[in-house]
């Protein structure tokens, strides 16, 4: 089972962390339907180097939009060398045709109605071409085969999905092509997703679900049988469910140290062009002092190269980021994944202006903007970057915490991701990224204790409607 990568993640002179953070959970997932006498390995090429003499009976190759193009010369290589080669994952559903000329299998959707499927016709050399999901459901997942996963080459080896997909349908997202023909937001019973968040070692817990709170029952209930288990985790959420009542509090109370959030855009006419409706009229301020309030970090989402933006878009998204005390940002180009309603648009505009899948990394422009050039998109996201990860701005930015404290730790961790990457490097190519995660652990502990004295986010700031925007005033909506 291989996840090839992007030639970038495989470089002889620079590696960076974010390759070496979460292991091939996909793959484990689908290995945990193998039979027990049934000889698998996993290999990553994010943290290794691939061996491809083998001569399996069956390889399954997981591929990406940034890594399809690698992902069909090892499916070649292998069909070359007499394997049955399957192919699957986001890339594979979205653009079909493309994939089947590489596989002897492909898969869309998710594997898991498909593969167990799969794997019972193999075995009685009637397998097909295609198999495509329709039944979308967690229960009676086998357990992911962790036992498969070099723990000690991951900064954080215990990721974890207890949901698929999310409720929201934003323009740009991968998720309504993969998950069309069926459900695209489900999520594991609750005894379940506890049992397995009980057979991961140590403190630490990442959950890459798309949207963790996107089901309040579910989601308060998992933080409820969460309390008291002694975890520290990160997660992914929306703004809205970060201003819902009751939900956030749950998820401290449970360990919850760190949100990915999409703000995505300052802009309230990007949010309507791109269906973020839940984000729109959303008091961003206020979801930033609450999570802030109960002790949380904040990773912020944002997009650039959206129709609304011109030129002054990096400058003012930054100073709002540092103004805000946000500890760490992830900008991104605007990028149309085949088989989303904005790639749609763009073609149909006659906007797109690159047909190489690598070079879909949201860190280049692969469509006409509508108001600055290609090249000034690029620059300015480079420049964003820039920006917000310099020492003054790192300053600023914990300064504009109102605790010590929490000022101290913004230091830290936003230095840790950005200031010290030869040290990562070094530690990538000893293969010790697993023994950072004490390190990691240790920034993240001291929050969520909710600092006495302050309140929270009071219910009436929530949903406070967005008044208009100013030219050049930087207010989320
Ligand atoms: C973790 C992660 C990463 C990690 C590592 C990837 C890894 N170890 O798997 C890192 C940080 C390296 C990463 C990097 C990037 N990522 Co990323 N990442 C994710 C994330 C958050 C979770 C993936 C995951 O573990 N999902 C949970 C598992 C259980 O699901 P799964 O992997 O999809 O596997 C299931 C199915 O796909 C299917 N399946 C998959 N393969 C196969 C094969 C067969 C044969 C079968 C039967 C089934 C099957 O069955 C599995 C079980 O249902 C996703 C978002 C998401 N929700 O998927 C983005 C996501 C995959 N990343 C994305 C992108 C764009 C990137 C980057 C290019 C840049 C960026 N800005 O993030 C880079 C470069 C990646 C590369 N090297 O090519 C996009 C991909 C879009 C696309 N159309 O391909 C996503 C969807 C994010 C998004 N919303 O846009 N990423
Ligand atoms: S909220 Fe996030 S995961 Fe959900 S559809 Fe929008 S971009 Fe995709």
């Amino acid at each position: 089972m291989i996840l090839p990568a992007l030639t970038e993640a495989t470089s002889p002179f620079w590696r960076p962390i974010k390759y070496s953070l979460f292991p091939p959970l996909g793959l484990a997932t689908l290995a945990g339907y193998l039979d027990a006498d049934d000889t698998v390995e996993i290999q990553d090429e994010h943290v290794e180097a691939l061996d491809l003499d083998d001569t399996p009976d069956l390889v399954v190759i997981q591929a990406y939009i940034t890594s399809a193009k690698r992902a069909y010369r090892i499916a070649d290589h292998y069909r070359a060398r007499g394997a049955h080669v399957a192919l699957g994952g986001l890339h594979v559903t979205s653009l079909p045709e493309e994939a089947i000329a590489h596989a002897d299998t492909i898969f869309l959707g998710p594997g898991e109605d498909t593969w167990p499927r799969f794997l019972a016709d193999f075995r009685r050399g009637r397998q097909e071409r295609v198999y495509r999901s329709t039944l979308r459901t967690l229960a009676n997942l086998p357990p992911i085969r962790r036992d498969l996963i070099k723990r000690r080459l991951y900064l954080v080896p215990n990721s974890i999905v207890v949901s698929r997909g999310c409720p929201h349908v934003c323009d740009f997202c991968y998720k309504e092509a993969f998950f069309e023909g069926g459900r695209s937001f489900y999520t594991q019973a609750v005894d379940a997703a506890l049992a397995e968040i009980d057979r991961l070692p140590g403190r630490h817990l990442y959950f890459l679900d798309d949207h963790l709170f996107g089901n309040p029952r579910f989601a308060s209930s998992l933080f409820d049988g969460m309390r008291g288990m002694g975890r520290l985790w990160q997660a992914a959420g929306t703004v809205n469910a970060v201003l819902a009542p009751g939900l956030l509090e749950r998820a401290v109370e449970a360990g919850l140290r760190s949100l990915f959030v999409g703000f995505e855009t300052l802009n309230p006419a990007n949010l309507a062009e791109q269906r973020k409706y839940q984000n729109m009229r959303r008091d961003y301020a206020a979801a930033i002092r609450r999570l802030h309030g109960l002790g949380v970090m904040i990773n912020g989402s944002f997009v650039f190269g959206m129709d609304g933006d011109d030129p002054s878009v990096f400058g003012r998204t930054v100073e709002w980021a540092i103004e805000h005390g946000i500890e760490t940002a992830t900008f991104h180009i605007l990028t149309p994944y085949p088989g989303t309603g904005l790639y749609r648009r763009m073609a149909a505009q006659g906007r797109l202006t690159v047909h190489d899948w690598d070079r879909y990394d949201t860190r280049q422009a692969v469509f006409e903007p509508a108001r600055m050039s290609a090249a000034e998109l690029e620059r300015g996201y480079r420049d964003a970057y820039r920006e917000f990860y310099r020492w003054r701005s790192i300053v600023r930015g914990a300064a504009a915490h109102d605790d010590l404290l929490a000022g101290a730790r913004h230091m830290a961790y936003a230095a840790g991701w950005k200031k010290v990457e030869p040290l990562w490097d070094v530690v990538i190519r000893a293969k010790r990224a697993g023994a950072m995660l004490p390190l990691l652990e240790a920034t993240l502990a001291g929050y969520g204790r909710h600092p006495a004295g302050r309140p929270a986010v009071p219910v009436h700031e929530m949903s406070r409607p967005a008044s208009p925007l100013r030219p050049g005033q930087a207010r989320a909506s």
